[in-house]
């Protein structure tokens, strides 16, 4: 519920790391029209099934499109969008499970492909809509619903998997940060290509690492994040492996690839480099008949 959308009949818990996210995607968008003189309905903000993606309902000021797609499948619906309309700006919002679980098999083709859009995804290590499910950030061993031995599989890391895959640009920040997390999701925004901005994104109610992420000085706790050193050069990928291996969570940019090409930039290039012309449905469907 939103004052904007207020027949939409959903809260998130207090405290959720969610909130967070919702004010420097709301900063982060304002600030983006504002500095290119564009209406903010250029951006498009399109969101997976989860506690993460209700955010698209409860942006508060101006207001984006926004598109409520299928559960873990941002990717494909962010594809569609792009393909026709590459002048739009599109920002994925999505949780551990809808992007890593359910959703991670679209994450290489389009880092492969370098499609330009950002993705904002809110890690809370758990299903929060669903009531507490395990999920692939979910710590080996956690007793959940669905893992009542604790659960037997690796927690999953994601940062390896963006870089494996072949992501442009890699940066990771706390729900808590939001001035920070700002400035990332814009730089992201303009990156032309693939951007990933991961948040620890604590859930309250089913699993809350607030205190876990700040850790404790005075009983010797070091916090699970800490910052990446400002000599971290994030053009290099062997750097970027080595801070994404750590077992502690970098916060930062940990990668921003050189020469980025975007991929409808790259249909343009071939496009001009071999003089094809796009082909009709009716062309396209006379080269399949028999
Ligand atoms: C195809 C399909 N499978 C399962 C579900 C049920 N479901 C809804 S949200 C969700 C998990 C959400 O977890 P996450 O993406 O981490 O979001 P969070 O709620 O933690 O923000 C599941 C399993 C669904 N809606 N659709
Ligand atoms: S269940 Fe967890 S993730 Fe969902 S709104 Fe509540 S605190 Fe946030
Ligand atoms: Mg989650």
């Amino acid at each position: 519920m939103s004052k904007r959308n207020p027949e939409y009949d959903f809260k998130w818990c207090p405290g959720c790391g969610d909130f967070g996210v919702k004010r420097a995607i709301e900063g982060a968008l304002t600030d983006r029209s504002a500095t290119l003189s564009q209406p903010i309905e250029n951006s498009v903000i399109v969101a997976g099934i989860g506690c993460s993606g209700n955010l698209v309902h409860l942006q508060e000021g101006p207001q984006p499109f926004g598109i409520h797609g299928i559960h873990g499948r941002t990717l494909p619906i962010a594809y569609g969008l792009k393909s026709n309309r590459p002048d739009l700006n599109v920002l994925i919002v999505s949780g551990d499970g809808d992007f890593l679980s359910i959703g991670g098999e679209h994450i290489g083709p389009q880092a492969k492909r370098n499609l330009d859009v950002t993705v904002v995804v809110m890690d809370n290590g758990v299903y929060g809509l669903t009531k507490g499910q395990a999920s692939p950030t979910t710590e080996i061993e956690v007793v959940t619903s669905t893992t009542p031995y604790g659960k037997l599989d690796d927690r999953s890391r994601p940062f390896e998997t963006y870089l494996a895959a072949g992501v442009s640009f890699l940066a990771s920040t706390l729900s808590t940060q939001v001035k920070a997390m700002q400035q990332m999701i814009l730089e992201a925004m303009e990156y032309p290509g693939f951007s990933i901005v991961h948040v620890q994104s604590p859930c309250t109610t089913y699993n809350d690492t607030y205190a876990a992420l700040k850790g404790n000085e005075k009983e010797g706790i070091l916090p699970m994040a800490y910052p990446i050193e400002e000599g971290h050069d994030a053009g290099d990928i062997d750097a970027a492996y080595r801070l994404a291996r750590d077992s502690r969570i970098p916060v930062g940019v940990i990668y921003k690839k050189e020469d980025s090409i975007p991929a409808h930039e790259r249909l343009n290039l071939a496009r001009e480099r071999t003089g094809a012309t796009q082909k009709s449905v009716e062309e396209l469907f006379q080269t399949m008949a028999i």
